[in-house]
């Protein structure tokens, strides 16, 4: 009897911690308050947090006004939408960022992405 108290013990503290640590990463929503909008400046909206692997990037905007298009370097600095790693529109975007390195999203409506609507991040371990 005691042996299965000891095993269900070590049960419990596995399930904790292994709960824990998949929930460790951090939630970033983009843009704080004023969302993923036209204007707000998202390089100083960047600057100085750091983002890690299993962290959680919030895209939240009016689904008719924006959409989210995640591309490279190029496309990122010259505002075009190819190529086109995927586009996400519900408005309310999670992305859960899986590997290091850098990301980089632009808005593909109209000229919102010239207008400043870019965010490039960089992943780290
Ligand atoms: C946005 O913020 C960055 C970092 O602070 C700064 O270097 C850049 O000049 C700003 N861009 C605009 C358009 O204000
Ligand atoms: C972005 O993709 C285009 C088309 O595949 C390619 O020509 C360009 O070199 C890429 N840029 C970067 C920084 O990877
Ligand atoms: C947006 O999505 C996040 C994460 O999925 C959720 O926690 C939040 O409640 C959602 N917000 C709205 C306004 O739907
Ligand atoms: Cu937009």
């Amino acid at each position: 009897m005691l042996k299965v108290n000891y095993y269900y013990f070590f049960f419990i503290v596995f399930t904790a911690s292994l709960s824990l640590s998949t929930t460790r990463g951090e939630t970033h929503l983009v843009g704080d308050d004023e969302g993923w909008t036209q204007f707000p400046n998202f390089t100083y909206w960047a600057k100085g947090k750091s983002f890690h692997v299993g962290d959680t990037l919030v895209f939240s905007y009016a689904q008719e006004l924006h959409n989210v298009v995640q591309v490279n370097g190029t496309s990122y600095e010259d505002c075009i939408m190819e190529p086109n790693l995927g586009v996400l529109q519900s408005g309310n975007d999670s992305i859960t960022v899986a590997e290091v390195g850098q990301l980089w999203y632009i808005c593909g409506v109209e000229d919102h992405c010239k207008n400043g609507q870019k965010l490039t991040i960089e992943v780290l371990p």
